[in-house]
């Protein structure tokens, strides 16, 4: 075998390893993320990821939500700080903080291993607030059942057409900052087209972070969801 040629066999030998490699940490991480999932399901707690880019305004939806999705803790997911943790609990949310470092998004193991010291009495509700990033955390099973994208007015029109993944991925929108949509030359019905044609059925919601009612009628769709999912007797909101 000449040089060249062996040189490309090995990497792509090296390559395949790699593959294999990456094959099987994709697979442990959905073995770990459905045993989360068990854990979830047993105790009826469900169990939200939400994504969404740096600053898209993830926080605020959470402190928005929280008075009407009472029984909630939270995961917070950072690379450092406890910065939003401490937001959050000057409104006394139970949250318990994972710092990533270098990782752009959480996985699997690390809720599997911050629930390991949770007290889940009285919880419904686990709200994961991922790590801020239109890209890495798409697609990623950690235990949830439903993925919330939080889609800021201020990041442009164009988000759908060019991170499709995460929205494909995503079983509820909040377009949030919406009351800055004016100054920022949001084009709404261009976006929500551009949505639709990604996730046809994905229901959209418009939120500025005062705007109560909508956070109102969130959560309780929200807690509709739930009861669905366990079976509960639904109660009339
Ligand atoms: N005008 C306006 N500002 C908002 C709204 N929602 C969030 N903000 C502001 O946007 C900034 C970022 O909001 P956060 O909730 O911290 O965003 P985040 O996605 O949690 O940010 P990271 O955790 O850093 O990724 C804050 O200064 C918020 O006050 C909104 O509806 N309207
Ligand atoms: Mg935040």
């Amino acid at each position: 075998m000449c040089e060249e040629h062996k040189h490309s066999h090995e990497t792509e030998n090296h390559k395949t390893k790699e593959e294999e490699i990456n094959i099987s940490i994709d697979n442990a991480n959905i073995i770990l993320a459905e045993q989360n999932k068990k854990i979830f399901t047993k105790k009826k707690i469900f169990a939200i990821n939400i994504m969404g880019s740096p600053g898209s305004g993830k926080t605020t939806i959470i402190e928005g939500l929280y008075p009407y999705l009472k029984k909630m803790v939270v995961i917070q997911g950072d690379l450092e700080s406890d910065v939003d943790k401490k937001r959050l609990e000057k409104l006394n949310i139970k949250v318990h903080q994972i710092n990533t470092h270098s990782g752009c998004h959480l996985n699997a193991n690390m809720i599997n291993e911050s629930i390991m010291d949770f007290d889940f009495k009285d919880i419904e509700f686990l709200i994961i607030e991922n790590v801020g990033n239109l890209v890495c955390p798409a697609g990623i099973k950690i235990g949830q059942v439903m993925n919330l994208l939080v889609s800021s007015t201020t990041e442009g029109t164009d988000k759908p057409k060019k991170y499709p993944l995460i929205f494909r991925d995503s079983d509820m929108i909040i377009v949030s900052k919406y009351d800055l949509k004016e100054y920022v030359d949001f084009d709404e019905k261009e976006y929500i087209k551009d949505v639709k044609n990604i996730n046809g059925l994905i229901p959209i919601y418009k939120v500025s972070k005062k705007d109560n009612e909508t956070f109102k009628k969130i959560a309780h769709d929200i807690i509709h969801k739930r009861e669905h999912m366990f079976n509960l007797e639904h109660k009339h909101h």
